[in-house]
C-alpha cells in the first residue's frame, strides 16, 4: 500500500479517527518509553509508571515526572501534531485518541481529543481527599513532592499508570470513535492495552485502518496499510496531497 492509497481513502473519508503514541512527540525532543533513549537514569517506564513504585517512593517518582515536565515545557509541536490539528479541525467527524500525556497536541490547537492517559500537566490527590484533578504547570517545582492543596497529603500526577483503569468516559468515547471509515494509529508501540486494542475495534466496525511508525509493530500485520517511515514527514507528505487535491 502507498501513502496515495491511504489520501484517496481520506479523500472520501468524513468519519477519522487518529490514535497517537510517543513517536508523534519524538520529532519535538520528547524521549518515547521503549526505544534507545527511554531510560531514565537506570529505569524504564515499567518500573516508575505504576502505584506500587510511587507508593515505595514518591520522590523517585517525582524526580522522574518533574524531568520529563522541565522537558517538555522545552518542546514545541512539530508537523505531526500541526497535521493531526488541523485535520482535527478540517474533516466532518475527526477524534484524535492519544496515549501522549504531553498535551503538544493541545499546544498544536487539536479538538476533539481523548487523553487515554491523563496529562503531566495535572495533579491529583493520592490520598483521595475529594479534591478534583488541579492543573499545576510549574517547573521547577517549588516544593518536590508537590502537596494536595486540599488535605496537605501528597500530590501525584494525575496520569494513568500500570494496573490504573482508564477514566471509563475516555474509554466509551474511545471504543465510539473507533467506527469510523479511516482510522490511522501513529507513532504507538501497540502493545499498551486498551489502546492497543483499539484497531482490532475500528477493523471490526469496517474501518479502513493505517499504521505509520518507524519499525514494524504487533499492529502492523493487522493493518490494511502499514507505512514505515517518521510521522512528521509521512503525515505532512499525506497532507501535502490531500490539499493539493483538494485545490484541483
Ligand atoms: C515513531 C517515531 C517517529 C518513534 N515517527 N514512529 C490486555 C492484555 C495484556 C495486558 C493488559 C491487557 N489489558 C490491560 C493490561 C495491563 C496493562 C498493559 O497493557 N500491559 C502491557 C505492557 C502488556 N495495561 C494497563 O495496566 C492499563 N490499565 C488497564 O487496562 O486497566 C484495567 C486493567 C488493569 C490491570 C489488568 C487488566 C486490566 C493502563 C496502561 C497505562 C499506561 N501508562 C503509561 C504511562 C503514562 C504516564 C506517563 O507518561 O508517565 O502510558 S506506560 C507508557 O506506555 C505510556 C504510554 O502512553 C504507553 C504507550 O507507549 P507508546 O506511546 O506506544 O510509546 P513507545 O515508546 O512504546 O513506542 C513509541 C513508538 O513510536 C515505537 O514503536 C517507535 O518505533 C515509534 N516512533 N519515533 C513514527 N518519528
Amino acid at each position: 500500500m502507498t501513502v496515495q492509497t491511504v489520501v484517496d481513502r481520506l479523500r472520501r473519508a468524513t468519519r477519522v479517527t487518529i490514535l497517537t503514541g510517543a513517536g508523534v512527540s519524538a520529532a519535538s525532543g520528547v524521549p518515547t518509553f521503549r526505544g534507545a533513549d527511554g531510560l531514565w537514569r537506570t529505569y524504564r517506564a515499567e518500573e516508575l509508571a505504576t502505584p506500587d513504585a510511587f507508593a515505595g517512593d514518591p520522590a523517585l517518582v517525582w524526580e522522574w515526572y518533574a524531568w520529563r515536565r522541565g522537558l517538555i515545557a522545552s518542546c514545541f509541536p512539530n508537523a505531526a501534531h500541526d497535521v493531526i490539528a488541523r485535520w482535527s479541525r478540517t474533516f466532518t467527524r475527526c477524534r484524535v485518541l492519544t496515549q501522549n500525556v504531553d498535551d503538544l497536541h493541545l499546544r498544536a490547537g487539536t479538538t476533539g481529543l481523548v487523553r487515554l492517559h491523563g496529562s503531566i500537566w495535572e495533579l491529583a490527590c493520592w490520598r483521595g481527599c475529594g479534591a478534583p484533578p488541579w492543573r499545576d504547570e510549574s517547573h521547577p517545582f517549588p516544593m518536590l513532592p508537590p502537596r494536595c492543596p486540599r488535605c496537605g497529603g501528597l500530590a501525584r500526577p494525575a496520569v494513568v499508570w500500570f494496573g490504573e483503569s482508564l477514566s471509563a468516559a475516555d474509554v466509551a468515547a474511545a471504543y465510539d470513535a473507533c467506527a469510523c471509515e479511516v482510522f490511522l494509529t501513529v507513532g504507538t508501540s501497540a502493545i499498551v492495552y486498551p489502546a492497543a486494542g483499539l484497531v482490532h475495534e475500528a477493523t471490526r466496525h469496517g474501518a479502513f485502518t493505517v499504521e505509520i511508525n518507524l519499525e514494524p509493530t504487533p499492529a502492523s500485520s493487522v493493518v490494511d496499510a502499514a507505512l514505515q517511515g517518521p510521522a512528521e514527514q509521512i503525515l505532512a507528505d499525506m497532507a501535502r496531497r490531500l490539499h493539493h487535491e483538494t485545490l484541483l
